[in-house]
């Protein structure tokens, strides 16, 4: 099977898999150095269906309520907050329901992968999704942070596939390895960056059409550990169906980046009804009476106002 990658054929990989709790030091391990790792199967048949059936009801709301590409809104029966840009939605789930349940927002295998690599005490700083449509273009390679100052990833992205990710559904390309290997002095050398999520970027792909490329598949309740740091692009979708997989993003206490806003998910009300499991990654954006609160806040204030679907 091939795949189309930066002018040349990209492998197609299932990535490798992590199966039961007592290989969480193995996932870790996948995790940092291959830069992503799979666990299959992971979300519970009922609360897979469940979730997905709710997210299409919240997929055709956001198509029915029209707002301009790359502009922040709010769908106009179910209130769910979104944007989309060239053929790419990105709504933010209500954590209700089966959007809640502990095991597809905080599923154990996760929480112990991401522990060992993050601290116990790792937040959430979104819960987004990518929906990308027969419209969607292919993305240039591309990063989704910034560089990290240090030497390993301060963040994460767990991706939850909704349905089933295959090659003619736009799944997702990446460059493996983490951070470690991609670094900002290569790109600055090259006079290049690799933040860019639209458009052509030539002189990338060139510097690219040597370095190994995979198209992961995923079954439906599948999910995904990436770190942000290694190169991916959405690619593109010729089945006629949306392809929704979630996408959270979740750090070191220590670490904080523009993207997101956790009151897209919940307010006061569903937040209180959370599962302590599930509460307890959003903490920082509900409770004054914790230090991590405010030190947030004041991360916010600094960074001063981000574009409105960043905010
Ligand atoms: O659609 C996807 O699977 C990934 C899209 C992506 O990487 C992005 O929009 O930054």
């Amino acid at each position: 099977m091939g795949a189309q990658g930066c002018g040349r054929d990209a492998a197609v990989t299932t990535a490798p898999a992590s199966n039961a709790m007592e290989q969480t030091s193995t996932a870790a391990f996948l995790l940092s150095t291959r830069g992503y790792v799979r666990i299959p199967n992971a979300v519970p048949t009922l609360t897979l269906e469940t979730a997905r059936t709710q997210f299409f009801e919240w997929l055709h709301d956001c198509f029915d309520t029209a707002v301009e590409e790359g502009v922040h809104a709010v769908s106009k029966r179910y209130g769910v907050h979104f944007w989309h840009d060239k053929g790419r939605f990105r709504i933010s789930p209500k954590l209700t329901g089966a959007f809640a349940d502990p095991m597809l927002i905080a599923h154990p295998q996760v929480s112990a992968v991401l522990s060992a690599l993050l601290g116990s005490d790792f937040y959430c700083k979104y819960v987004g999704s990518d929906t990308c449509l027969g419209t969607a273009a292919l993305q240039p390679p591309h990063r989704d942070v910034m560089f990290y100052r240090v030497n390993s990833p301060s963040c994460y992205v767990i991706n939850i596939a909704l349905v089933d990710c295959h090659l003619d559904n736009g799944p997702l390309e990446v460059w493996p390895n983490g951070t470690q290997w991609w670094g900002p002095q290569p790109f600055l050398n090259n006079r290049v960056l690799p933040f860019a999520t639209e458009g052509h970027r030539p002189e990338l792909e060139r510097l690219l059409e040597a370095c190994p490329a995979e198209k992961i598949l995923l079954s439906a309740g599948d999910i995904l550990l990436r770190d942000p740091g290694m190169l991916h692009r959405g690619t593109i979708n010729r089945s006629g169906e949306p392809r929704p997989v979630l996408t959270l993003g979740v750090a070191k206490r220590s670490y904080d980046y523009r993207y997101g806003n956790i009151r897209f998910n919940l307010d006061e009300t569903a937040y209180a009804a959370l599962d302590e499991r599930v509460r307890a990654m959003f903490t920082y954006a509900f409770e004054p009476s914790t230090l991590f609160y405010w030190r947030m806040r004041w991360r916010r204030l600094l960074a001063g106002p981000a574009p409105s679907r960043f905010a």
